[in-house]
């Protein structure tokens, strides 16, 4: 007998989205330019790359290659330059479709939308004493809208948008002074938009910091000690932010953000075993912290035989402990695998773009898995380890969606994919018990991708007329898996 699960009523179901990805107008308003600004578009096979300029103007470009050292040579600092596309600079032009788009979401039955604040759109420079009151009305305008159809936004205060100011002044995240202007950005936003918002997530992906520094930490060097640094510094910047939250609004709530990945070992052999294990401190490194409270031995470890040494102050570790982010949100797409053994897997057929290939699983042309079981391992995981409310921020199956003659997107593939996923999601909350807040999952309408710039890349359940290179009508229309979701949400989840 096939069971019949359903979720808890107050479950919030929406769509995520990122302002470097979605919003463009990047000139408008009195908009600061940020990191991604600078970040021209690549491919499935070409990493995307910061262009830049010396002081004496000489210019260059350095890719950006997620899980590798960046660094921009000696006195280069990101910069617009001439013939280069930048993807963000429009995005799918949230900026003026969000009436239309707010509307589709409420069309669908979202209750909720999350969303990220352009930090350079109210503050040009990062660090601005007044706020300008131009980009602060445009998210006005867009939480009244929410609220005109009951969609409670969640709020990401930064999704990979330092202010290329700050970039270029202090380097970004490993400079301690990003603290306080954190939470004076933090102080602004959370005061303007009190009563708007009570949802907030402080850093997309925190741990991007290891993974992708300068879009995580906006460093220009990301060098082991930089991370560190950086990480420090996000982390004690999360803490002030929780308090000053719950100063501002007794109903503000604060999560961390992390990009989770199962990982799997490839073979028997216990040394695959502790390569999984490894991979998994290295990620859950970010949540033992902000989560969890505390720095984990494991890395204290590594800092140490490295010879990291952190710029701390023994309050630190107090703002740490005493303020611990309230709920646990997360980005989950897919699981890796590893091994040891890499020469038997390759000898399989089985080496994928991004590592080693699960031959139980399919992919998509990006390399990414769809792993039907991932969301119920990560809820556990995560549950396990932490005891605090968990929250599915991100999750969905980029492909290269065709529209047809008629105007319609016949995307059964990602049906199929968020079936699997929302039943692995729903197993967890049934069978497992794990309290879950919501899942919004990535995207609500189709936007930029993040690690390639591609616009071919879509995730939404609404298609947007846009091509590699800024081509299109921006015009809309629903795919199959809009009615589908519409559906899956009306019936409390009965798929
Ligand atoms: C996460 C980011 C998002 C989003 C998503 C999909 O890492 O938080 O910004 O884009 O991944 O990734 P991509 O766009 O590279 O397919």
């Amino acid at each position: 007998m096939t069971k019949t699960y359903s979720m808890p009523k107050d479950f919030y179901w929406g769509g995520a989205s990122a302002a470097n990805q979605y919003e463009g107008g990047y000139n408008e308003g009195g908009k600061g330019l940020n990191a991604i600004d600078v970040l021209t578009n690549g491919s499935a096979t070409e990493p995307r790359k910061v262009t830049w300029k010396t002081n004496d103007g000489k210019t260059g470009v350095t890719p950006m290659t997620w899980g590798k050292e960046f660094k921009l040579p000696d006195g280069a600092k990101p910069a617009l330059l001439d013939n280069y596309y930048y993807p963000s600079h429009e995005g799918t032009d949230f900026y003026h479709h969000y009436k239309e788009d707010i509307k589709y979401m409420a069309e669908m039955g979202f209750n909720m939308f999350r969303l990220s604040l352009n930090w350079s759109r109210i503050l040009p420079n990062g660090d601005d004493q007044e706020p300008n009151e131009e980009g602060l009305a445009f998210y006005d305008k867009v939480f009244d809208e929410c609220a005109k159809y009951g969609i409670e936004p969640l709020v990401t205060l930064s999704h990979y948008e330092t202010p290329l100011s700050l970039i270029n002044r202090f380097g970004g995240w490993k400079d301690r002074k990003m603290i306080d202007i954190f939470v004076h950005y933090a102080d602004i936003v959370m005061n303007h938009y009190k009563g708007k918002v009570k949802y907030w997530l402080t850093f997309n992906e925190i741990n991007a910091m290891d993974m992708a520094p300068y879009m995580g930490g906006g460093l220009i060097d990301g060098s082991k000690q930089n991370r560190a640094q950086g990480a420090h510094n996000q982390f004690v910047a999360s803490s002030k932010v929780v308090k000053l939250a719950h100063e501002i609004d007794k109903n503000n709530q604060v999560g961390q953000m992390l990009a989770y990945s199962a990982y799997y070992p490839y073979t028997s052999d216990p040394a695959d075993q502790l390569l999984v294990m490894k991979a998994k401190q290295e990620m859950l490194f970010y949540s033992d912290v902000q989560t969890g409270g505390h720095y984990p031995e494991y890395r204290l470890k590594e800092y140490e035989r490295d010879g990291i040494k952190l710029d701390d102050r023994p309050e630190d570790y107090e703002l740490i402990k005493e303020y611990p982010a309230d709920f646990l949100s997360f980005s989950c797409y897919t699981s890796n695998v590893l091994t040891t053994h890499e020469a038997d897997a390759k000898a399989n057929g089985n080496m994928s773009a991004g590592g080693v290939k699960n031959p139980y699983l399919g992919y998509n042309a990006w390399g990414w898995a769809t792993d039907p079981d991932v969301l119920r391992i990560a809820l556990n995981d995560l549950w396990d380890r932490y005891h605090k409310p968990l929250f599915i921020v991100e999750n969905g199956l980029g492909w290269g969606d065709e529209l047809t003659e008629d105007h319609k997107v016949h995307d059964d593939y990602r049906i199929n994919y968020l079936r699997a996923q929302i039943k692995s999601m729903e197993e967890a909350v049934n069978e497992d018990g794990i309290p879950l807040m919501g899942y919004t999952m990535w995207s609500a309408i189709d936007l930029v991708s993040n690690g390639t710039g591609e616009m071919k890349k879509r995730y939404g359940f609404v298609y947007v007329d846009r091509d590699d290179m800024g081509n299109g009508s921006l015009k809309r229309y629903p795919k199959d898996s809009f009615n589908w979701y519409k559906k899956v949400i009306a019936s409390q989840v009965k798929i």
